[in-house]
């Protein structure tokens, strides 16, 4: 028995994933690009023990809920299955942010999670196969496998075994800096999954989006080559506002932000007009990611903190791949 714990950052995507096209393998509609970051993570340690009666799953401190011990179950089933065991498993699973505001914890945790209870069970995946098992728990999740910059393929195979994440350059390519303005830590109340999937019933706009969205990737994969801002603030500014478009055109309509949410992205395109090289993107919540070049980060944050109903910002840099922290026998 191996008592596994790992650590996987978070990322947010500057070409964005809404849309699904496949839900039991959890196949994207489109690819996406994202940045991998390092002050965001989770920390996971994983233990099959055969004197246990179902999975158990602690989160943050916290005996988890019925709900989402069930949907881990459903994972670890996954590597059950692959190593043709039947044990269950204790799983201690921390985030070092809000869950569910937005910022994207999913996509740590099933990263994570993937690589601690493979290892656990004894599975030694590739990376490229720990990205579609990552996948299949969370869209996202198949991103932070990587670090730096990465981009997750749509795919052609039925099977989802080629929709897996590929790195594209690594953290020291770009010295970017996130900061991440907390507008509210209230949970959501439509999460991603449900969301993207009443705006593909329902959205007018979602044909356009999946056509459009091969071209985004291919102008972002060159802007980021070159390390043109720029073009990358452009190209991230239009995905993530094409998303809130379609998201807002589903019936009924998904508005994620709040007041203060449209205030930061009037107040970055401000400072990004008087010349300071920042831009926004939003995921499926409230807070704004302002991203700049890493020596503008102190003035960017003070201009942050000056809007109204921004409670507070975090910084970070980009962060490195999912990784292993310790493995212990307990035989
Ligand atoms: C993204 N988001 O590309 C987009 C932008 C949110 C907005 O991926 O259903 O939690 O588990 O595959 O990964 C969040 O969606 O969705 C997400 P599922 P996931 O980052």
């Amino acid at each position: 028995m191996k008592k596994v714990s790992a650590k996987a950052n978070s990322n947010i995507a500057l070409v964005k994933y809404w849309g699904k096209r496949d839900h039991s393998l959890n196949l994207p509609a489109v690819p996406s690009i994202s940045i991998t970051l390092d002050a965001l993570y989770t920390e996971t340690t994983v233990i099959f023990d055969p004197e246990m009666n179902s999975d158990s799953l602690i989160l943050n401190r916290v005996q988890a809920s019925e709900k989402e011990t069930k949907r881990i179950t459903k994972f670890l089933e996954l590597i059950r299955q692959k190593k043709n065991i039947t044990t269950f498993a204790k799983i201690e699973s921390i985030n070092n942010f809000p869950t569910a505001a937005g910022l994207a914890s999913s996509a740590s945790s099933f990263a994570c999670l993937a690589l601690a209870a493979s290892t656990a069970a004894g599975l030694s995946l590739n990376r490229s196969e720990l990205s579609a098992l990552a996948r299949i728990g969370s869209g996202s999740a198949a991103r932070s496998v990587f670090g730096g910059f990465v981009e997750m393929k749509l795919g052609e195979k039925k099977d989802g075994s080629d929709s897996v994440a590929e790195p594209l350059f690594p953290a020291s390519h770009w010295d970017l800096s996130v900061l991440i303005a907390i507008t509210s830590e209230e949970k959501k109340k439509t999460g991603s999954t449900d969301g993207m999937e009443l705006s593909r019933i329902t959205s007018p706009y979602y044909q356009s989006w999946i056509e459009s969205s091969v071209s985004d990737i291919e102008e972002m994969r060159s802007a980021l080559l070159k390390r043109d801002f720029e073009k990358t603030a452009e190209i991230s500014e239009f995905s993530c506002l094409k998303m809130h478009a379609l998201a807002m055109a589903s019936n009924p309509g998904l508005i994620y932000w709040n007041g203060t949410t449209v205030e930061l992205i009037h107040g970055i395109r401000q400072m990004r007009s008087n010349g300071i090289p920042v831009f926004f993107t939003i995921d499926a919540g409230p807070q704004v990611k302002a991203v700049c070049p890493a020596e503008y980060t102190k003035i960017i944050q003070n201009n942050l903190l000056q809007v109204k109903g921004v409670k507070r910002v975090m910084q970070t840099a980009l962060g490195g791949d999912a990784e292993i922290l310790k493995v212990e026998d307990c035989n």
